[in-house]
């Protein structure tokens, strides 16, 4: 990393406008995307993929985090492990498809093989003294709860058991561990990743353009939101009742300013996010009996929000690419065992949050162009409807400023 670039993100992070929008380097510098990448990106708990994905000994699933690409599999024991996508040998990536299934990983190089603890198995004509010892791939930190896959690429990871203790209530009636993925969305958005995360966090963009979202849900739908309608007020005190009577939690986790999990209902009688608001699929997840379960919303920054319904869920992933691309992945779950063409329909399932994911899209892109030209300024973020916006942002510029304290000349 470059000293200047160290020292300019200080500067410019250490007098930063509380809860205004950062400065352009921010969003358009390769250099300062290098920085965050290392000093922030890399060290935090990312969401990959769902067990769902590699639901048998031996199947893995490719996950390329910017430069980096990890190995996700699952082994004899059925535990999730992760490894770098690097052969010991001489550095070849191993894994080159998308997901497979096998009993050993062989490098299509020279044909080293691993096993699925990452131990090195064979080699061919390396010579009698040659000891596989010491050559197992390098582990990836994983974290698992409630059928979701989070890896961590540095190696002191942050603890994950206190996001897991506290969100794992809400995820595991939805049973994602016996789920299918039905349907993958993958936008390559032309911004920078935290304009994606930025526009997800508020809803004051919503009214104007998202149409077919905003039958499902509303402006202001956080239970601790001060701008509830009282209309909506009461639909959550009527559909909390009715949850506390099925065990299933709702109220906002409120433990930390990363990531939250809360179970919201649908307006206008919705029960699902469908065009019409009826079930997407009529095979509920897991054991579940009632369609109108709201959404849980799991928020987890940097990376990723989520929407899990009785009838579905649907995920979504950001990594960055560079600083000014960002690769949306959205993948939409029903239960393993319901039937295309009998329980879902996979256009009508996917309907809402498609059209929704381009009209976000066309707003993240519009937004980095704006934020290009030589007119930008940081501006405003509004306390009345875009709080989750600041609060991302502040979350951010108070990691990154404490990785960069230590880095900086101090004569800057
Ligand atoms: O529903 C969501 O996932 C988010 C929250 C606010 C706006 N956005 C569509
Ligand atoms: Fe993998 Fe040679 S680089 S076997
Ligand atoms: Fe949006």
């Amino acid at each position: 990393m470059k000293q200047d670039v160290l020292n300019r993100a200080h500067q410019l992070l250490t007098a930063r406008k509380p809860d205004w929008s950062l400065e352009q380097p921010f969003y358009v510098d390769p250099d300062f995307f290098d920085m965050e990448m290392e000093l922030f990106f890399t060290r935090q708990w990312l969401f990959a993929a769902m067990t769902c994905e590699i639901p048998a000994a031996g199947d893995w699933i490719k996950v390329d985090i910017g430069r980096e690409s990890v190995i996700v599999l699952r082994k004899a024991d059925g535990q999730i492990a992760a490894y770098h996508n690097t052969c010991r040998h001489r550095g070849s990536r191993i894994c080159l498809g998308e997901k497979g299934r096998a009993r050993r990983l062989v490098c299509p190089y020279h044909q080293w093989s691993y096993e699925l603890t990452g131990q090195l198995a064979r080699t061919r004509l390396m010579g009698d003294d040659f000891s596989t010892e010491g050559f197992g791939l390098a582990p990836v930190a994983v974290g698992v709860v409630g059928g979701y896959i989070f890896l961590n690429l540095s190696d002191d990871p942050p603890a994950f058991e206190p996001f897991r203790a506290a969100t794992e209530p809400y995820l595991l009636p939805h049973d994602l561990d016996n789920a299918k993925v039905v349907h993958t969305q993958s936008l390559v958005e032309q911004a920078n990743w935290k304009l994606v995360i930025e526009n997800n966090r508020e809803c004051y963009h919503c009214a104007g353009s998202h149409p077919e979202l905003m039958h499902i849900i509303t402006e202001f739908d956080d239970p601790n939101d001060p701008n509830v309608s009282p209309a909506y007020k009461a639909l959550l005190l009527k559909k909390g009742a009715d949850w506390d009577a099925l065990c299933l939690p709702h109220a906002h986790t409120e433990t930390s300013p990363q990531y939250r999990a809360v179970r919201l209902p649908f307006t206008g009688g919705m029960v699902s996010m469908t065009m019409d608001g009826r079930p997407g699929c009529s095979r509920l997840l897991g054991n579940l009996t009632s369609p109108d379960l709201g959404s849980v919303r799991l928020l987890h920054l940097p990376n990723t929000w989520n929407h899990i319904l009785a009838d579905h869920a649907v995920t979504f992933r950001v990594f960055p690419v560079s600083a000014e691309e960002t690769l949306v992945t959205t993948k939409w779950l029903v239960h393993k065992d319901a039937v295309e063409g009998v329980d879902y329909d996979v256009a009508r399932l996917t309907e809402v949050w498609a059209e929704t994911n381009n009209q976000d899209r066309q707003l993240a892109e519009n937004n980095h162009l704006g934020i290009r030209g030589r007119a930008y300024r940081s501006g405003p973020y509004s306390d009345l409807i875009e709080g989750g916006t600041r609060d991302f942002v502040r979350w951010y510029a108070e990691n990154l400023l404490g990785a960069l304290d230590p880095l900086v000349d101090t004569a800057h």
